[in-house]
């Protein structure tokens, strides 16, 4: 018989309350260590009210399968306030990630032509290659510079200056000289307000930003004054093509980028272009450049596995003559490490969809429109799901045990991330370059935390030390 949706257990019938205790446990910063909490107490579904954002919760993969069985035509995340009201705020169109219904279709299946069919990759992979070249130059250079044969340091400024160079050569086919010494200031105020824009979405899931923007708080006036800066800077790079295009007669003999793609293709308005040109640029960025630095983290701390991925690489580079993208079908165990990162330090904590109608999970009816969300972060770590989840292993990718719905690190469906493929090439190959060229080693047994500021950060600065091979 199945249970009602009424019984469902939980903490769901006083937001208000539950949001009090979430901010005294510090629930801002520790959304995934609370959910893990909640899995353990109340088991493999819980209702929760924090505020006024309403969810049940899911943990097992094969419930995440009912979940997006149950997707419908037009799948529906949870609604980004904080990121709509922005723009209604400065009356900007909404791009791909805040687009519903049958414009968010429309305008997809036009973007995932050009930004995540397997035909683009090889338009991709040689721009991402010069980056990822310039990168380990770069780095070789810094080594060089200290006098001691290596290089002991922070990378996250590199590595969001590598994302943010990677992602712009791609979307404009231009390089904008992130890898040089002297960096346009624009260009790190740009990285500088993604960072303040994700660290002030996150109390505005439970606060309404309408109310914030209202009492004239300090998030929202941060808030928007992050997404100012991504929109002037984005818009400042579009206007730059743009112009070009205009200039320029007849098709381009090399690939031009996306955004120059997406305008000759003529099929979405300017308005549309520009809003999905700057959420792609603005995604771009700390998003892969974490996950390298998380898998960073985990190769200095497995040196033999570092040594496994190497040999695989330079078999790889044998076999493949030095082309990039016959490389990259022939790592699957450098797949298998980026796969075991987001397991273990996920970009998103969970997965959510308002379902398209009524489901029956762990024997309880949840109706049509409920927020469901599947617990990313607690999945990863759950020990019946991954055998000895606490162990970082990319060879379980490669073994034939069950993969089902187990692999979510990016979404699923046609609502999944639509950068997913550059993520992926990027990533690739910067691992190639860095195993390539130097050993990671990292000091003692520093272990490293999470924090959720709406994308999973290390808590604290890794420190990792470089050596040339
Ligand atoms: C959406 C993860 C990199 C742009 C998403 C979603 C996840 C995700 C989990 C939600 C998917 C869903 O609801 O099913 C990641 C991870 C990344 C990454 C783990 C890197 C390690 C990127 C990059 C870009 C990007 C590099 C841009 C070039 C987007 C966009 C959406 C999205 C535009 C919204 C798509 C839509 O609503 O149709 N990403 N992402 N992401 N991501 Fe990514
Ligand atoms: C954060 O409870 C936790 O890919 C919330 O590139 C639920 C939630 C909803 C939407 C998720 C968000 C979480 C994490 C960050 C995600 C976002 C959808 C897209 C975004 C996963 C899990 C991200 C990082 C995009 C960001 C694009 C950029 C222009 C803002």
């Amino acid at each position: 018989i199945v249970r009602p949706f009424s019984e469902i257990p939980g903490l769901w019938k006083n937001g208000v309350a539950n949001l009090y205790n979430f901010w005294k446990l510090d629930g801002f910063k520790n959304l995934h260590r609370i959910m893990l909490q909640n899995f353990n107490t109340f088991g493999p579904i819980y209702r929760e009210k924090v505020g006024y954002y309403e969810s049940v919760n899911i943990i097992n993969p094969e419930d995440a399968a009912i979940l997006f069985k149950a997707e419908g035509h037009y799948p529906k995340r949870l609604n980004v306030e904080a990121w709509t009201s922005y723009r209604d705020y400065r009356n900007r169109k909404y791009g791909v990630l805040l687009k519903n219904g049958e414009d968010w279709r429309s305008n997809r299946v036009i973007l995932n032509k050009e930004v995540i069919s397997p035909k683009v990759m090889g338009n991709f992979v040689p721009l991402l290659d010069e980056v990822g070249l310039d990168f380990v130059a770069r780095i070789h250079k810094k080594i060089k510079r200290s006098g001691q044969n290596k290089w002991t340091t922070d990378l996250s400024q590199e590595l969001f200056k590598y994302a943010l160079e990677s992602v712009s050569s791609v979307l404009y086919g231009e390089r904008l000289g992130l890898m040089l010494d002297y960096i346009d200031p624009e260009a790190q105020h740009f990285i500088d307000c993604i960072t303040v824009m994700f660290k002030t979405t996150s109390p505005m899931l439970y606060i309404p930003p309408a109310l914030l923007r209202k009492i004239g708080s300090k998030v929202w006036r941060d808030h928007v004054e992050a997404w100012d800066g991504i929109f002037n800077q984005a818009d400042r790079c579009i206007h730059n093509i743009y112009r070009q295009l205009r200039q320029e007669a007849g098709t381009p003999k090399t690939y031009p980028g996306v955004l120059a793609s997406l305008l000759m293709l003529d099929k979405l308005s300017i308005e549309d272009i520009k809003a999905s040109i700057t959420e792609l640029m603005a995604g771009g960025v700390d998003t892969t450049s974490i996950t390298l630095q998380w898998t960073l983290y985990e190769l200095a701390r497995h040196p033999s596995l570092q040594e496994e991925l190497r040999a695989e690489v330079a078999a790889a580079r044998a076999e493949s003559n030095g082309d990039m993208l016959e490389m990259l079908k022939r790592i699957p165990l450098v797949k298998g490490a980026l796969k075991e990162t987001l397991r273990l330090h996920p970009v998103a904590v969970s997965l959510q969809r308002y379902i398209a109608e009524d489901i029956i999970i762990q024997n309880y009816h949840i109706p049509a429109g409920t927020l469901v969300q599947l617990g990313l972060f607690a999945m990863g770590r759950d020990p019946k799901v991954f055998f000895r989840p606490e162990q970082y292993q990319p060879s379980r990718w490669l073994r034939t045990e069950t993969h089902y719905f187990r692999s979510l690190g990016f979404g699923f469906g046609p609502r999944q991330c639509l950068g997913r493929r550059i993520a992926e090439a990027e990533m690739q190959i910067f691992l190639i370059h860095m195993l390539e060229n130097f050993r990671v080693e990292k000091q003692r047994h520093v272990e490293v935390q999470s924090t959720f500021e709406l994308i999973l950060l290390p808590e604290k600065p890794i420190i990792l030390t470089l050596k040339p091979l």
